[in-house]
């Protein structure tokens, strides 16, 4: 992995430099002002520094394919979770209740530790040799009992863990993630570093999330596809008024969705109070003809009718509709799914829309749980680019660009 930091007058023109330097594929771990010192710091330019970093070229794993190793494996209740006993002593009890207090104690000062990631990496950053030194040297030892730092950090990667467990990031997707960070605890480096070591990592495995983009050719159009009720229609609505009301493009609606008994008029009202045009596509051949009508607007977004990923007969006809689309315009695809959903469903419907097209994510519900373990599982699991994340029925405003940061300290025991 390289990591850096990169200053610039804006926070797009730091983020900008640091894709100049690291290419593309850089993702941005965190973004802060700069809050110049000194008599002159009114005359110095840079106000925003980015830290970004890229992983070594690794392939992604795509549906079945991942390639999973398992060197760590704690079992999840292992030193963290006090399971409950109906009979306990009241010695037992009170062990239980000594231990979860020091659970609790860890998680707070934990939370603290989140809370300050950015100082974290900062000095992750600075010592960067110092630490490997030590780390080196601490190995050269090769003393068979471990030290009482080793101890300490593998307690802490233990809690981790376990909070990543609780927060339902699949077994083995959290072993991804802690894979080499048992070499840096082997290596004696303090819980800081391995902390802002797992932050890194994960936010590495996330990606940098992508939005909607606009290329040369205009109209874009997007399709949304997936399970019924998860929030397809509502997404659109909010989508289109960030994109009509925010940053001023010419959006229209089509409903594609013809098999509920008025689920196009849900549209249609949407479309109504947006004030953009609207109409309705019966049959895969009807659609190049509605979009020509739209030649002139930046983005078509298009609605489809949720379905069972267990009902073929209806995943067909979304991926006649999908694939019927003229090569003349862009395209692109979002699978939108709760984040409330089971994983092993999740895992299926990521198979099955594939076959419709390559798609990126959007999650919906966050407000409905307090796990997020799915995101990364699915994210890990498809190879898709996440892109959106919704938390609300409100239309326009329980939507946002995946916020990579703010997920990852959840997922990682966080407020
Ligand atoms: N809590 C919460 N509810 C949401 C969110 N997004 C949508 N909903 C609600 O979920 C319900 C279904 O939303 P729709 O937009 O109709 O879902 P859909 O995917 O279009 O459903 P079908 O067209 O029937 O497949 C509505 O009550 C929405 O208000 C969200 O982020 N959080
Ligand atoms: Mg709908």
């Amino acid at each position: 992995m390289t990591i850096n930091k990169y200053q610039g007058r804006t926070q797009e023109e730091a983020i900008r430099i640091a894709k100049e330097q690291l290419g593309e594929n850089a993702v941005i771990m965190n973004v802060r002002p700069i809050k110049s010192k000194g008599l002159f710091h009114f005359l110095k330019d840079s106000a925003y520094e980015v830290t970004a970093a890229v992983e070594e070229q690794q392939p992604v794993a795509k549906s079945s394919g991942l390639a999973i190793q398992d060197n760590i494996n704690f079992s999840a209740d292992e030193e963290i979770k006090i399971p409950i006993q109906p009979q306990e002593t009241v010695a037992r009890r009170e062990t239980n209740r000594q231990a979860e207090v020091l659970k609790r104690e860890s998680q707070n000062r934990l939370e603290e530790r989140i809370e300050n990631i950015q100082d974290l990496l900062e000095k992750k950053l600075a010592p960067a040799e110092t630490e490997t030194a030590k780390s080196q040297s601490k190995r050269e030892e090769k003393t068979a009992k471990m030290t009482k730092e080793q101890e300490e950090g593998m307690k802490f990667l233990k809690m981790i863990y376990g909070i990543m467990l609780e927060n339902e990031i699949n077994e083995k997707y959290a072993n991804v993630i802690l894979e080499d960070i048992e070499k840096v605890v082997r290596g004696g480096s303090s819980v800081d570093y391995i902390l802002s070591s797992i932050y890194q990592k994960m936010i590495l495995k996330f990606g940098q999330p992508r939005p909607i983009e606009f290329g040369e050719k205009k109209p874009k159009v997007v399709f949304f596809i997936g399970p019924t009720g998860v929030g397809k229609t509502t997404t659109i609505a909010k989508v289109a008024s960030k994109f009509k009301l925010d940053a001023g493009k010419k959006v229209a609606l089509l409903s594609a969705d013809t098999y509920r008994i008025a689920a196009a008029e849900q549209l249609k009202t949407y479309a109504n109070i947006l004030d953009t045009p609207f109409s309705i596509v019966y049959a895969p051949e009807e659609l190049n003809q509605a979009i020509a009508q739209l030649a002139d607007y930046d983005l078509i977004l298009v609605d489809t009718a949720g379905f069972s990923h267990k009902n073929m007969e209806q995943k067909d006809d979304i991926k006649k509709l999908v694939n019927s689309l003229d090569k003349k315009y862009e395209k692109e695809v979002f699978l939108v799914v709760s984040a409330t959903a089971k994983y092993k469903d999740l895992v299926n419907i990521a198979d099955v829309y594939h076959d419709i097209a390559d798609y990126k994510l959007i999650f919906t519900k966050l407000d409905e749980t307090s796990a997020y373990g799915n995101l990364l599982n699915i994210r890990l699991y498809s190879g898709a680019d996440l892109s959106y994340t919704t938390n609300g029925q409100n239309v326009p405003d329980d939507i946002e660009l995946f916020h990579t940061q703010k997920i990852v300290k959840q997922l990682l025991g966080g407020k």
